[in-house]
């Protein structure tokens, strides 16, 4: 029997687990990117990011014949896991890497094949940008070629796993088409898979990251009330949610990523008027690490220290155990104590290598020796396990890590 090939376009933190998920259960896979420069780091056998399980999953996929390329090949199959960022002043999404994968892929597919966006896209998108790109070229949607939207679900810090076993969601035109890509993914996927239509299958994936978003908006918010009032909002949270109907998230410094950060604002720039929790919620997020540079001023005061270069951030990535720093809500306090013209403060993570901003550290110890106050803006492994290196600091745990005795908290 010949094996069917998916070209996967995109090899990003979605489309590679992806592309390697399916090699590794049997598919003939070819990943695409038209960065060469990734594309050769995969080829030398060497993964692009650090994620729980990734690096054998990569093993297993080069052993089973994965291929990765610049070029697109003529195939059957198309996942497109490409970036869908949006536009900072109009709110709506930025379609362009989206459609440029699928202007390539339509240029090389033969009549019959199935396109499957993998991309989060807001609500409508397939309709306004994908289909009129494929009519212009006189192809016939349902014949010469078949739209299918499946948006990913997995958590960075835990992806290879979710990608097992999340439940997933396909939207398609045509059911039969649907029912042929649920095939596909059942290959490797254990949880349930509905099947759906296209734009009930875009409004799904945003809802689900905007419903995250509110619930974090709401803890953060309730962090500040109880801040004012004196009160421990951990606590509270604890208590209330032992409530049978009650399921509080945690408040933060922020939210940051490059999915929760996001897709609440496609409902917003695309409803406007009628996405107002949803608006409110963003804000509140979006208003967290100034919060937090507010706690930071307070504890100063109180602990008569005066030197704000010996302030020291914690946690540069979006959150714990990852090293993707997209929208990292200490970069978010960086960027506003710039605009400020406030000194830089100093920053150091253990997962990021490269120097990203000025005064960063690469050592916990140098790190620790130069700073008086610490502010724990993520909670990696690093510092959990570390914590008796705290003791002569005064610190500010936005993250509330427990056992960490005399730590201020948001
Ligand atoms: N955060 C809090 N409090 C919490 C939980 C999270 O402040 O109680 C913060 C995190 O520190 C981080 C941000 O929220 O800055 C987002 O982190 P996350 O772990 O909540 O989510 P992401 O962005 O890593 O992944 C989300 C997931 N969506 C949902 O859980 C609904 C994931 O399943 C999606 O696949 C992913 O977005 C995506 O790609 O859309």
């Amino acid at each position: 029997m010949v094996k069917m090939v998916v070209n996967v376009v995109g090899l990003g933190y979605i489309g590679l687990p992806t592309a390697l998920m399916f090699a590794a259960h049997g598919m003939n896979v070819v990943g695409t990117d038209y960065d060469r420069d990734l594309v050769a780091t995969l080829k030398s056998g060497i993964t692009t990011f650090e994620e729980d399980g990734l690096n054998e999953l990569f093993n297993d996929a080069l052993s089973k014949g994965i291929v990765f390329s610049t070029e697109y090949i003529e195939t059957d199959v198309y996942i497109v896991a490409v970036p869908s960022p949006y536009d900072k002043f109009s709110k709506k999404i930025d379609a362009s890497y989206v459609t440029a994968a699928v202007k390539s892929v339509i240029e090389v597919c033969p009549k019959g094949a199935t396109l499957v966006i993998e991309s989060t896209v807001s609500p409508g998108t397939i309709d306004k940008f994908v289909r009129p790109i494929i009519e212009a070229q006189g192809l016939k949607i349902g014949q010469d070629i078949h739209l299918v939207h499946a948006p990913e679900r997995i958590i960075p810090g835990n992806m290879v796993y979710e990608l097992k076993h999340n439940s997933r969601t396909i939207g398609a035109d045509d059911k039969i088409v649907g029912e042929k890509i649920k095939a596909l993914y059942s290959l490797f996927c254990q949880g349930d898979i509905v099947v759906t239509d296209i734009r009930h299958a875009e409004m799904t994936k945003v809802v689900e990251n905007t419903y995250r978003d509110i619930n974090i908006a709401f803890a953060n918010e309730l962090a500040k009330i109880c801040r004012s009032d004196n009160l421990d909002v951990y606590e509270i949270i604890r208590i209330a949610n032992m409530h049978p109907r009650v399921n509080i998230l945690q408040p933060g410094p922020g939210v940051g990523g490059h999915c929760i950060s996001v897709d609440p604002w496609f409902l917003v720039g695309d409803y406007p008027g009628l996405a107002n929790i949803i608006l409110a919620a963003r804000k509140i997020n979006d208003s967290m690490p100034e919060f937090v540079l507010g706690r930071v001023c307070e504890i100063m005061k109180e602990r008569n220290l005066t030197d704000l270069t010996r302030v020291g951030l914690y946690g540069l990535t979006y959150k714990e155990n990852v090293d993707d720093v997209r929208e990292s809500p200490t970069l978010q306090l960086l960027e506003s104590m710039e605009r400020h013209l406030a000194p830089r403060l100093k920053v150091y993570d253990p997962l990021v290598k490269r120097e990203l901003v000025e005064h960063q550290y690469y050592d916990f110890d140098k790190f620790l020796a130069d700073v008086d106050l610490v502010v724990i803006m993520v909670s990696h492994n690093e510092i959990k396990d570390q914590m008796d290196k705290l003791n002569r600091k005064v610190i500010l745990d936005t993250k509330n890590i427990r056992g960490l005795e005399g730590a201020y908290t948001l």
